[in-house]
C-alpha cells in the first residue's frame, strides 16, 4: 500500500495481523511533510536546515523518557513484540528500515546518528550495513583499539531528527537537530550502553558491535532501485530493548520509494547548498532529483557573477558528496522544479566542448551500481549563460505582460466559462 501511495498520505496501520503494535509509513515521503512537522512554509525547509548546520544547539540530557516505560531483555525475539516487515520482494528477511543508529567516536566522544538498514537475524542479533562514513569509521577505531562499540537504535523519531541523521557533517547530528527545531533536543541515557537517545523515540534497542564479528546480510532493496547484494556485515548483539507503553513502529519503504529518497534528499540538498554558497555566493537553490534517486543527480541554480562560477559549482558538488555523479548548473531564471525548464537551459545555453566537465576516477560510493573499484566518472553540465551575454539572451519570447494580464482577466468571457 505504501508503494502504491508513493507521494501520498501518511498511513497508520492499526490492524497488523498478529501484533498489537501499529505500523506507520510515508511520514516523510515529500519534503513538504517536514515543513508541516516544523510548522514552517515549504520554502523555508532548505534555509532552516542550512541555518541549523551553521547554528547547532546542544542537546540536554534528562533522566526520564517514555521509551523507558516497557523493558525487555536483549535476547527477546523482536519478531514476537514488533511488527518488523519484509519490505521488498527479494529482501533477505525482516528489516528495521527507519532505525537511527546512535554511537560515539571512541577518540573524541562525539555522538553520531545515521539511519541504517538492520536485518533481524535471530533473538538478540541484528545485521547492520554501515556505509564508509562516520559510524563505520568509529568501528574501525574500535577495531584498532581492540574494543567493542556501544550502540543504540532509535525507532519512531521526529522527522527533523531523521533529516539531521542524514547530514554529511562532522558535527554531532543531535546538535544540528537542535538547530532545526530551534531548541535543544532532550536525550535520555540508555539502560545498558553508554549512549544517549532522544526522549521522543517510540522504541529503543541497545547493543554492542564487535568489530571482529561479521555475518551474512542482504540482499536488500536499496535506493538506486536495485538490490544491495548479500555480503558479510557487522552484527549488533542486543543488550536491552525498551518501548513506550503503546509504541508505534515506523518503517520506510526501501528501493526507489519516495520516502527513502526524500528523507535523504532534504539533508543532502541543504549540505550541498551550504558548501556551494561558501564559494559561489550567488547560489539560489539546490535540488537532488527523484530520477537521480535523490543522490546521484544535482541541479543547481545560481546568480552567476563571475566567469567560471558554473564550473566551480560543479566541482564543489562533486567534492561535497561521493554519490553525486551528474550535475547540471543553470541560471536563476530557471525553475528547478520544472524538468522541462532545466532541459531547455541545457538545450539553449550549452556548447558541449566548453561546458562539459568530465572527471574520471573519482571516489564513488559502493552503492552506486556502476562503481568500479570504488571509483566513478563524474560529469557536469554548465548550462549557465556567459556573464557578459547580451540582455536579449535572457529575454524569453512572449507577449507583453499587460497583454497577458488583460487576456487572463477576460479569460472567462473569451472562453464562455464564467
Ligand atoms: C531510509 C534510509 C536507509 C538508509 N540505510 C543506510 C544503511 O543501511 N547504511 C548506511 O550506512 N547508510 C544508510 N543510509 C544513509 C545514511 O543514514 C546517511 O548517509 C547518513 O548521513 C550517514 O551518517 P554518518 O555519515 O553520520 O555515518 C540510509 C538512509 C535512509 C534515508
Ligand atoms: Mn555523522
Amino acid at each position: 500500500m505504501l508503494w502504491k501511495l508513493q507521494h501520498g498520505p501518511t498511513v497508520l496501520f492499526e490492524n497488523v495481523d498478529g501484533y498489537d503494535t501499529p505500523v506507520v509509513g510515508n511520514l516523510l515521503n515529500t519534503r513538504d511533510k517536514l515543513a508541516i512537522a516544523l510548522d514552517i512554509g515549504p520554502d523555508e525547509v532548505q534555509p532552516r536546515v542550512v541555518h541549523a548546520l551553521n547554528n547547532p544547539i546542544e542537546p540536554t540530557v534528562v533522566d526520564e523518557a517514555p521509551w523507558l516505560d516497557v523493558q525487555h531483555p536483549g535476547d527477546v525475539d523482536l519478531t514476537d513484540i514488533l511488527p518488523i516487515p519484509v519490505i521488498s520482494e527479494r529482501d533477505a528477511g525482516r528489516y528495521i528500515s527507519a532505525g537511527v543508529l546512535i554511537c560515539k567516536d571512541p577518540e573524541t566522544g562525539r555522538r553520531n546518528m545515521a539511519i541504517c538498514r538492520m536485518q533481524v537475524q535471530g533473538p538478540g542479533q541484528i545485521g547492520v550495513y554501515l556505509a564508509p562514513t562516520h559510524s563505520r569509521g568509529f568501528l574501525q577505531t574500535h577495531r584498532a583499539r581492540g574494543t567493542k562499540m556501544d550502540v543504540a537504535v532509535a525507532i519512531g523519531l521526529h522527522p527533523g531528527l531523521l533529516v539531521a541523521s542524514q547530514l554529511l557533517t562532522p558535527l554531532d547530528e543531535t546538535h544540528v537537530a537542535g538547530g532545526i527545531f530551534q531548541q535543544p533536543v532532550p536525550l535520555a541515557r540508555a539502560r545498558t550502553v553508554d549512549v544517549e537517545v532522544p526522549t521522543g523515540a517510540e522504541i529503543v534497542l541497545e547493543g554492542v558491535i564487535d568489530p571482529a564479528e561479521e555475518e551474512t546480510e542482504g540482499p536488500f532493496g536499496e535506493f538506486p532501485g536495485t538490490y544491495a547484494p548479500q555480503r558479510k556485515n557487522p552484527v549488533i548483539r542486543l543488550t536491552a530493548v525498551s518501548t513506550r507503553e503503546r509504541p508505534i513502529f515506523q518503517m520506510i519503504v526501501g528501493g526507489r520509494h519516495p520516502e527513502h529518497l526524500a528523507t535523504g534528499a532534504i539533508a543532502r540538498e541543504a549540505g550541498l547548498f551550504n558548501a556551494i554558497r561558501s564559494v559561489v555566493p550567488g547560489v539560489r537553490r539546490v535540488l537532488l532529483t527523484e530520477g537521480g534517486t535523490c543522490r546521484f543527480h544535482a541541479v543547481v541554480s545560481i546568480a552567476k557573477r563571475f566567469p567560471g562560477e558554473g564550473r566551480l559549482t560543479i566541482v564543489t558538488a562533486f567534492a561535497n558528496q561521493d554519490l553525486i555523479k551528474h550535475v547540471v548548473v543553470v541560471d536563476d531564471d530557471i525553475d528547478l522544479d520544472n524538468p522541462t525548464d532545466v532541459e531547455w537551459a541545457v538545450a539553449t545555453r550549452t556548447r558541449g566542448h566548453e561546458d562539459l566537465v568530465v572527471l574520471p576516477g573519482m571516489k564513488s560510493n559502493p552503492v552506486d551500481p556502476m562503481s568500479v573499484d570504488r571509483t566513478i566518472t563524474k560529469v557536469g553540465i554548465d548550462a549557465t549563460l556567459p556573464v557578459d551575454a547580451p540582455a536579449e539572451a535572457r529575454q524569453r519570447v512572449g507577449v507583453p505582460a499587460h497583454v497577458m494580464e488583460d487576456i487572463t482577466h477576460r479569460w472567462g468571457d473569451i472562453t464562455g466559462n464564467n
